[in-house]
């Protein structure tokens, strides 16, 4: 590069070559900055397979760059002189490379955002972050939609993200069939005998074998393994990843949203998220081939309103409320939740199957479904009333998909209710009847789920009751509870005493703490 061209800098999570930051590139002058560093590798103990996925996919990315003529500045975890920060990555890139100016993508969490606009005040030369346009709201756009509510309701937000962009309308501009949402049709169990689509993988090639190698030696003692490694590292290959969805996945997404089974990590859902959020895979495409398919009587409306409910509205919705909220909303803790998070989040070791499976599954593959996420580990967190922050960090490390914007408020709001029912009307607390009606988990099981007191009842019956009981002060007014209030002040003494009793001595038997090795 001459002195005097842009410097822009690519994250990560900004492997898009339509990003905002590389728009106007002059490839005589210009140089493009995408740094391994440590800094962003342990800022939580990231799985192994989400910083091979990320190392491997920045390589290729930088690659496709420079086939086109780009100048890269790479800089690799184990080159000299590797600082191991953004910060220091960028600040010696422009001693290298003497640019007027640097360009930047705004980020996906607030920690990064507040290191850019340090940039934008230290750094000698200009430093233009540019708006994030990879999603179909804008920040502004969410702001509109929030303007003047006290709660949000994701149901609202997304009818207005169907109308403003014209998904699943008919001619009338109307929703097809007759309803927005058909969520009701997606809650059955898997039926004996239905297999699954096996999971689109992809062989690691010389890069990503590389990079495993890497990770190995320099991240294997965080939790997680490397081994059958498979993700796609491209976007040629996520966008085979989303054919492979919509050929084999998205009919059958809508009825078995819900369900869980020993032995099927995967389901019918798309394992699309790691791609959306790494900008391999632009949202805008997902929906477009799920609505395609269903316009050619390919998939059924539940399924495919189901999967674009996830897209245009979920995802969307929730990094309306993060980049609203932010930095406040990561500090609330409205009920109050202060126990440490179990020491066997970080190895899997536990008698309670259901989450021995998804914690297990984790660790082989840095995945779990929406249902494994919400009503198994984040279920059991709330009812256990683990301080927000250390399970919040938990869910940022495990999984390939995790970026705060996303994972805070479906961890802060969704799943522990810290934000006091901003994000969702009640908590999805639940006993271990629902683990049980979506799932054959409790079939093997030391616990009884038929049981609901003593050593041997499934600990997520009382710890259910006795989360009621501890939060009555919080949640007894919001009408969403009645039902279990009701319920609560039906149950005799001696049942709320022993309710009581088994769910501190289940908790005194919990050893807290991340296990060394
Ligand atoms: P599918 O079930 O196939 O859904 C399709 C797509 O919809 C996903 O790829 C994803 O992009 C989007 N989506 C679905 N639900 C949500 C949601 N609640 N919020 C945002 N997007 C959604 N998703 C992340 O991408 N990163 C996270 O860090 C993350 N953390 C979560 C933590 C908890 C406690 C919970 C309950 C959910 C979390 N989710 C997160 C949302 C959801 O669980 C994952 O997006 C989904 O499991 C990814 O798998 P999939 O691609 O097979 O999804
Ligand atoms: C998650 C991650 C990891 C593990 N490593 C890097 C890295 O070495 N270099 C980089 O640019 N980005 C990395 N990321 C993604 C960033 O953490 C992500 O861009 C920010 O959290 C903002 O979303
Ligand atoms: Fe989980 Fe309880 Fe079922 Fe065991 S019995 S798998 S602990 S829900």
């Amino acid at each position: 590069m001459s002195a005097g061209g842009t410097l822009r800098l690519v994250l990560g999570d900004q492997l898009s070559h339509t990003l905002p930051s590389l728009r106007g590139l002059d490839p005589a002058c210009d140089v493009v900055l995408m740094a391994e560093v440590m800094g962003e590798a342990t800022y939580v103990p990231h799985h192994p397979q989400k910083i091979a996925f990320l190392f491997s996919a920045m390589r290729h990315f930088a690659g496709e760059l420079r086939a086109r003529g780009v100048v890269v500045d790479y800089v690799a975890l184990e080159d000299e002189g590797n600082i191991g920060s953004l910060d220091g990555e960028l600040r010696r890139a422009i001693e290298k490379h003497q640019p007027a100016q640097v360009e930047l993508t705004f980020p996906g969490e607030w920690r990064v955002w507040k290191q850019m606009r340090d940039w934008q005040r230290t750094l000698p030369i200009p430093v233009e972050v540019r708006e994030d346009d990879r999603f179909f709201c804008s920040i502004s756009r969410f702001r509109a939609h929030a303007k003047g509510r006290r709660q949000m309701r994701m149901e609202f937000f997304y009818r207005e993200m169907r109308r403003d962009h014209g998904v699943l309308l008919t001619q009338a501009g109307e929703p097809e069939g007759g309803q927005w949402n058909f969520d009701a049709e997606n809650r059955k169990r898997l039926p004996k005998g239905l297999l699954p689509p096996p999971p689109f993988t992809v062989e690691p090639d010389a890069i990503t074998t590389e990079v495993l190698a890497l990770v190995a030696r320099r991240f294997g003692q965080h939790f997680g393994s490397l081994e059958g490694f498979g993700y796609a590292v491209t976007a040629a290959d996520a966008t085979r990843a989303l054919d492979h969805f919509i050929r084999h996945g998205l009919a059958d997404f809508g009825d078995y949203q819900d369900a869980m089974a020993m032995g099927q990590d995967t389901l019918f859902h798309s394992i699309l998220s790691p791609y959306l959020n790494a900008g391999l895979l632009d949202p805008r495409a997902a929906v477009a081939a799920a609505e395609k398919a269903y316009r050619q009587g390919k998939a059924p409306l539940n399924a495919v309103e189901g999967f674009i409910r996830q897209i245009l509205g979920w995802r969307e919705y929730v990094r309306g409320i993060y980049w609203l909220n932010m930095p406040e909303y990561a500090n609330g803790n409205a009920l109050s939740a202060h126990r440490p998070l179990p020491a066997f989040y970080w190895t899997g070791e536990t008698d309670l199957n259901c989450l021995a499976q998804v914690i297990g599954q984790t660790r082989r593959t840095a995945y779990a479904h929406h249902i494994q996420r919400l009503m198994v580990t984040g279920n059991f967190a709330l009812l256990l009333g683990v301080e927000p922050a250390q399970i919040e960090e938990w869910y940022l490390a495990v999984y390939l998909d995790a970026y705060e914007w996303v994972e805070l408020p479906n961890v802060h709001g969704m799943v522990m209710f810290a934000d006091g029912g901003y994000l969702a009307s009640k908590p999805y607390a639940a006993s271990g009847k629902y683990i049980h009606r979506m799932s054959d988990y409790c079939s093997r099981c030391r616990y009884d789920v038929k049981q609901t007191e003593g050593p041997d009842a499934c600990p997520f019956n009382y710890l259910y009751w006795n989360f009621i009981a501890e939060n009555a002060g919080a949640l007894r007014g919001n009408p969403r509870m009645a039902m279990m209030y009701k319920g609560l002040d039906r149950m005799s003494a001696e049942k709320r005493a022993a309710v009581q009793r088994d769910a501190a001595r289940f908790m005194a038997g919990l050893v807290a703490g991340y296990p060394a090795g």
